[in-house]
C-alpha cells in the first residue's frame, strides 16, 4: 500500500512565502512527519510539502491524506477533489478539519478529529479493506511516553531554514480565548519523559533545533528538567513560551544555559482590558517592559506577537505597539489581526454578536480583517495593521531595535533582513489620522503644586486637608480611547489636578481637536485631589459642561462647593 500525505500551500498574494523566504525563516512542522512515523513499516508513505514542492496528482497511491489550518482548508478541499476524481480515498485531519469535521467530510472520505496516534493505524487498516469510516476521533488523548520520533528524512532537508524539530509538550494551561490550542486539547498539558526528549534531540544532525510547543515552560518543574538535560548537548534551541516564563529567573537562566537563543512570546496586547477581555490577565501589562529585559539579560532573542483589533484597541494602538517595541528593542515584532478560529471562545462570541463578515477561510490568515471591530472601521484597522507590519520593518525601526552591541548581533540584522522582505510585500497602509493624538492623549502629566489640594473623599464630601497618612498623588493621568464608530473620544482622568495640571490638560484637550470628533467625554471619577483654581479654570475654558450635544461633555466633576 502506497500513502501520499500533503502539507497543502497557501496561495495568496502577499503572505504565502516564496522558496527563499522559506529556505531564510521557517522550520518544518511535525504533522505530516509524526503521521509518517505512525504508519506501519510495510506501507510506503512519502510527504509532499506543497509550499516547497509541486503535488504530482497523476501519483500512483492508494490513499492521501491531507493536513491543514484554517486558511489551507480551501486549498486542501481543491486538492482533495483532485485525487478523489481519480478514486483515490482522501482522508483529512489537522485543526481545521478537528474544528469543522462536518464542512470537511463534504470534500473527503474520512476526517481525523483530533490526535492521529490512536486511530491512524485503525484508518490505514480500514482503506485497505474498503471500508473507511467517515470520522474517526480517537476516545482519549494519546499516551506520551513511546511517541515514534517523527520521520524527518522523508522532508526536504535544503528547503527549510531547517528541519530539526522537535516536541516536548502538548497543549498550554492557559486558555486565551482566542487560541485554537486550548480548543484542541482542552485543558490538557501533556509532557513527553524528557529521557525520550532527550535521545531524540542527540539523534538531530546540527546544533540548532525548534521545539515547536505551545509553551515549552507550562509546567515549570517539568521545563526545569529538560533544560537542565539539554545542556550537556550544547545545542541551540528556539520556541514558543508564554510571559509566565519571564517572572521566573531560575527557569529563565536554565533557559538560556541549556542552549535558548530564541522566544516567540506572545504579549498580545499593552492594554489590561483587552487581556482581561481575552482571558490572559496573567500577562501583566506593568511588568512588561521588565519581562523583555529579562529576557534580553540573558542574551534571549525575542519574537514578541501582538493581536490589533481586540475590542479596546482604538487607532492609537498601531503606533503605540510599534514605539513599544522599538524601546524595549523586541528583536522580531509580529503583529497579527484578530482572527476568530472557528472551535475558539473568540468565534462563538463574535459569530453571536453577528460580528463575522464571512466565513472564506481562506482569508482567515491573521492579516486580513475578516470581523467588526469594535472601535474601529474594518478599513481604519486594516489599514493601520498594514502600516505597522511595514514601518516595523522599516530601516529607520530596525535600527532602533537592534543597532547596539549585543551578542549575536549578525543573527538579529539578518533575521530582521528576512522579516523584512516578508513586511514589504504587505499593501500599503497608513498611520490612522488620530494616532497622534492618541499618543499624547495617553499620557501622564507632572504635578507643580500638591501641597495645597483639596482630597475628595466620597462623592459629594470634601475636605480642605488631606486626609491622614494619605498624600495626594503628584500626577495626572491621561487614559484616552478614541470609538470610531461613535466619532467620541473618551478621555478618564486618573490622579491630582492642580492649576498648572489642568493648563496642560486644557493645551492638550484643545490640541486633541479634529474634524473626525463630535464629542469628548472627560470623566473626573477617578481625580482623587484637586485644587479649585483648577476646576475654575477647566470650567472657564468651557471643559466642564455637562449637557448632552455639547462637544465637550464632562462626567463625575469634583463638587468644589460642598
Ligand atoms: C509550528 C507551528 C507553526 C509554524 C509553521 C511552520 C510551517 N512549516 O508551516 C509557524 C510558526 C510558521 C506557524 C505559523 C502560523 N500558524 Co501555526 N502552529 C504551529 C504549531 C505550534 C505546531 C504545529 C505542529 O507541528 N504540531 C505537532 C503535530 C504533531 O500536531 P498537529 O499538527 O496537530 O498534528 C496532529 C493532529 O492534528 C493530526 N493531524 C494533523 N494533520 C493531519 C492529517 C491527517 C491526514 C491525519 C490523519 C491527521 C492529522 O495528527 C497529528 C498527530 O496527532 C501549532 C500548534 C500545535 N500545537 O499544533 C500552531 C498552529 C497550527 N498554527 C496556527 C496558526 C493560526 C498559524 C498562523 C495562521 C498564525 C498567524 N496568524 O499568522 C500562521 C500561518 C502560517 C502559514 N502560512 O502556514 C493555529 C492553527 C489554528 C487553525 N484552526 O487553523 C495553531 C493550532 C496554533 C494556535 N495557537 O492556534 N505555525
Ligand atoms: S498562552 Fe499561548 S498557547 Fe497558551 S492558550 Fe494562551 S495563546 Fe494559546
Amino acid at each position: 500500500m502506497k500513502i501520499r500525505l500533503i502539507d497543502p500551500a497557501y496561495q495568496h498574494p502577499y503572505i504565502s512565502h516564496s522558496q527563499k523566504v522559506i529556505k531564510n525563516i521557517w522550520f518544518a512542522r511535525l504533522t505530516l512527519t509524526t503521521l509518517a512515523a505512525l504508519t506501519p513499516p510495510d506501507i510506503e508513505v512519502k510527504i509532499t510539502d506543497e509550499n516547497v514542492e509541486p503535488i504530482d496528482f497523476e501519483e500512483d497511491v492508494d490513499l492521501v491524506g491531507v493536513t491543514g489550518m484554517i486558511m489551507h482548508a480551501p486549498r486542501a478541499y481543491e486538492i482533495a477533489q483532485r485525487f478523489r476524481q481519480r478514486g483515490i480515498p482522501v482522508v483529512m485531519g489537522g485543526p481545521h478539519a478537528s474544528s469543522l469535521p462536518l464542512e470537511a467530510k463534504e470534500h473527503v472520505d474520512a476526517v481525523v478529529i483530533g490526535e492521529a496516534e490512536n486511530v491512524w493505524e485503525g484508518l490505514i487498516e480500514d482503506s485497505k479493506n474498503g471500508c473507511l469510516k467517515p470520522f474517526y476521533k480517537a476516545e482519549a488523548f494519546c499516551s506520551m511516553e513511546g511517541l515514534p520520533f517523527p520521520r524527518l528524512d522523508l522532508l526536504r532537508k535544503d528547503a527549510y531554514m531547517t528541519i530539526n524539530c522537535a516536541q516536548t509538550t502538548r497543549g498550554c494551561p492557559h486558555q486565551c480565548d482566542f487560541c485554537h490550542v486550548t480548543h484542541f486539547f482542552g485543558k490538557t498539558y501533556r509532557c513527553r519523559p524528557v529521557d525520550e526528549v532527550i535521545e531524540e534531540v542527540k539523534r538531530l544532525e546540527g546544533d540548532f533545533l525548534v521545539f515547536i510547543d505551545d509553551n515549552i515552560a507550562g509546567n515549570r518543574r517539568y521545563a526545569k528538567e529538560l533544560f537542565t538535560r539539554l545542556k550537556p548537548l550544547k545545542k541551540q534551541w528556539a520556541s514558543q513560551a508564554s510571559m509566565t516564563l519571564t517572572r521566573d529567573p531560575e527557569l529563565l537562566k536554565l533557559a538560556a544555559e541549556s542552549g535558548c537563543v530564541s522566544l516567540f512570546i506572545g504579549v498580545e496586547s499593552l492594554s489590561s482590558e483587552n487581556l482581561k477581555d481575552v482571558n490572559k490577565s496573567f500577562n501583566q501589562v506593568h511588568q512588561l517592559e521588565e519581562a523583555m529585559k529579562a529576557v534580553h539579560d540573558h542574551d534571549i532573542m525575542v519574537l514578541a506577537g501582538f493581536i490589533f483589533g481586540l475590542d479596546y484597541d482604538d487607532e492609537g494602538v498601531f503606533e503605540r505597539t510599534l514605539r513599544f517595541c522599538e524601546r524595549n528593542r523586541i528583536e522580531l515584532p509580529s503583529f497579527f489581526l484578530l482572527t476568530p478560529l472557528p472551535g475558539t471562545a473568540l468565534f462563538q462570541r463574535m459569530e453571536s454578536e453577528g460580528r463575522l463578515l464571512h466565513k472564506d477561510w481562506s482569508q482567515y490568515n491573521g492579516a486580513t480583517v475578516v470581523f467588526k471591530p469594535r472601535l474601529m472601521t474594518e478599513e481604519t484597522l486594516q489599514h493601520g495593521f498594514n502600516w505597522a507590519c511595514k514601518e516595523g520593518y522599516s530601516w529607520g525601526s530596525i535600527f532602533k531595535r537592534v543597532f547596539h552591541p549585543q551578542q549575536r548581533f549578525f543573527t538579529r540584522v539578518l533575521s530582521n533582513i528576512a522579516y523584512r522582505s516578508i513586511a514589504q510585500k504587505t499593501p500599503e497602509g497608513y498611520l490612522p489620522r488620530l494616532s497622534r493624538i492618541l499618543q499624547r492623549m495617553n499620557d501622564t502629566i507632572p504635578l507643580q503644586n500638591t501641597r495645597d489640594l483639596i482630597q475628595r473623599v466620597g462623592e459629594k464630601i470634601v475636605e480642605k486637608k488631606l486626609l491622614l497618612g494619605q498624600k495626594a498623588a503628584d500626577t495626572l493621568k491621561l487614559y484616552s480611547v478614541y470609538n470610531e464608530r461613535l466619532k467620541t473620544l473618551f478621555v478618564r482622568l486618573e490622579g491630582s489636578i492642580d492649576r498648572e495640571g489642568a493648563k496642560e490638560l486644557a493645551k492638550r484637550l484643545k490640541g486633541a481637536l479634529h474634524v473626525e470628533i463630535q464629542k469628548v467625554v472627560l470623566d473626573f471619577n477617578d481625580v482623587r485631589a484637586f485644587s479649585s483654581e483648577a476646576i475654575t479654570l477647566l470650567s472657564r475654558k468651557g471643559f466642564l459642561q455637562t449637557e448632552e450635544g455639547k462637544l465637550w461633555v464632562a462626567v463625575n466633576i469634583p463638587n468644589i462647593r460642598s
